[in-house]
C-alpha cells in the first residue's frame, strides 16, 4: 500500500491539475473518497475538480449541497489532456462516470477495492486494487493518515456515510482496517446526524421497496431470492433489498432480481457467509466483491433471470 501513496504523491505534485473520477451513479463511497483526494490535491497547492453528471442520486445530492467550493467538471472540455486523472471507486472502463475524460488524460491513476476484472483501465502509470477493502474510503483515509493531513467534518461525514453503505453497516467485508477507518473518520470530526440525514430515504420509495419483501422466498434454507414485480426500479432498490433478506432467520445469502429498464433485468446477491455471490455474478456477466456482487441481463425477462440464477446456484451448493 505504502508505494501507491508514494506514487499518488509524486504524481499529484507533477502535475499542475488533478481530475478526480468516480463510477457512473456516484455514489457516497465514491464521493467521499473524491472530496478526499481533492482536499489532498488542493494541499499540495494543486488545482482539482470532481468529474460529475449532472443527475446524481439524492444522497450525493444532499451530500454536494453540504460542501461548498468545489471544482466540478462536467463535460470533457474543462479536462486537459495533460492534468493526472484519478479514477476511484471502479478500475473497469465501461463503468468510469465519462469514457471521453478517460481517453483523453495521458496520466492516469486508478484506486479500487472490486475484484479485478479483465476489463480494467490498462495503461495506467500506478495502480491499486484491494478487494480486501471494504470500500475506496478505507484506501483514501490511509492515504490521509499518512500524510498526516485532515479533512473538515463535512467530509469525515460523508466519507463515513459511504463506508457505511459499502459495509451494510459493518456487516459485509468489515475488518480490523474498516473500524480503524471508522475511528479516524469519527477523530476529524464526522457527525452522526449529517451521516444519518445523509442515508435518510423517501418514505414512499422506502415502503413500495419494502413491500417487495413478501415475494421473497427462501431455497436450501439459507438462500433468500425476492424477485421483484414487472415494474422498473432502480439498481439500488436491488442492492438495498440483497441486504434486507440478510436479516431474516438462517438467511446467509440474498439475491434480489428485477427489471431496472425496460428490456434489461438486474441482480443483486448478498452474502454474509463463504458463499460467493461474485462468481455467480460474474458467470452471469456481472462483477462485484466475494459478498457483494451484481450483474446485468440484456433482454432477460425476470423468469429467466430467475432460471439461470437457481441453475448457477445449484451448481455451486
Ligand atoms: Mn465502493
Amino acid at each position: 500500500m505504502e508505494q501507491i501513496y508514494k506514487d499518488l504523491t509524486k504524481e499529484i505534485k507533477r502535475h499542475n491539475c488533478v481530475i478526480l473520477m468516480a463510477h457512473k451513479n456516484i455514489d457516497l463511497d465514491a464521493f467521499g473518497s473524491l472530496l478526499c483526494l481533492y482536499e489532498i490535491v488542493l494541499s499540495f497547492n494543486k488545482q482539482a475538480k470532481i468529474v460529475m453528471n449532472k443527475t446524481v442520486n439524492a444522497s450525493v445530492k444532499k451530500a454536494m449541497r453540504k460542501v461548498t467550493d468545489i471544482e466540478y467538471c462536467y463535460k470533457e472540455k474543462e479536462a486537459n489532456e495533460t492534468d493526472l486523472l484519478i479514477v476511484a471507486d471502479t478500475h473497469k472502463e465501461n463503468l468510469v462516470e465519462n469514457i471521453n475524460i478517460l481517453k483523453k488524460i495521458k496520466d492516469k491513476i486508478v484506486l479500487d477495492h472490486h475484484v479485478k476484472d479483465a476489463n480494467y483501465i490498462k495503461d495506467t502509470i500506478a495502480s491499486y486494487i484491494d478487494s480486501n477493502a471494504s470500500s475506496t474510503v478505507e484506501i483514501i483515509i490511509h492515504y490521509l493518515k499518512s500524510l498526516n493531513k485532515v479533512v473538515n467534518p463535512t467530509i469525515a461525514s460523508i466519507m463515513l456515510a459511504g463506508l457505511e453503505i459499502d459495509t451494510n453497516s459493518f456487516d459485509i467485508k468489515t475488518t480490523d482496517k474498516t473500524y480503524e477507518t471508522a475511528a479516524m473518520l469519527y477523530r476529524l470530526g464526522s457527525n452522526n446526524a449529517l451521516k444519518k440525514e445523509l442515508l435518510q430515504q423517501n418514505k414512499e420509495e422506502y415502503i413500495k421497496r419494502q413491500a417487495l419483501l413478501k415475494h421473497a422466498h427462501i431455497i436450501n434454507k439459507n438462500i433468500a431470492i425476492c424477485v421483484f414485480t414487472d415494474e422498473i426500479y432502480n439498481k439500488e432498490d436491488l442492492s438495498i433489498i440483497a441486504n434486507e433478506l440478510l436479516q431474516f432467520d438462517n438467511v446467509e445469502v440474498g439475491f434480489a432480481i428485477g427489471k431496472i429498464d425496460k428490456q434489461t433485468t438486474g441482480i443483486s446477491g448478498k452474502s454474509l457467509s463463504n458463499f460467493n455471490v461474485e462468481e455467480i455474478m460474474h458467470k452471469l456477466g456481472g462483477g462485484g466483491h466475494f459478498n457483494n456482487a451484481a450483474t446485468q441481463l440484456k433482454r432477460t425477462t425476470l423468469k429467466k433471470a430467475e432460471e439461470m440464477l437457481l441453475t448457477l446456484i445449484e451448481e455451486d451448493i
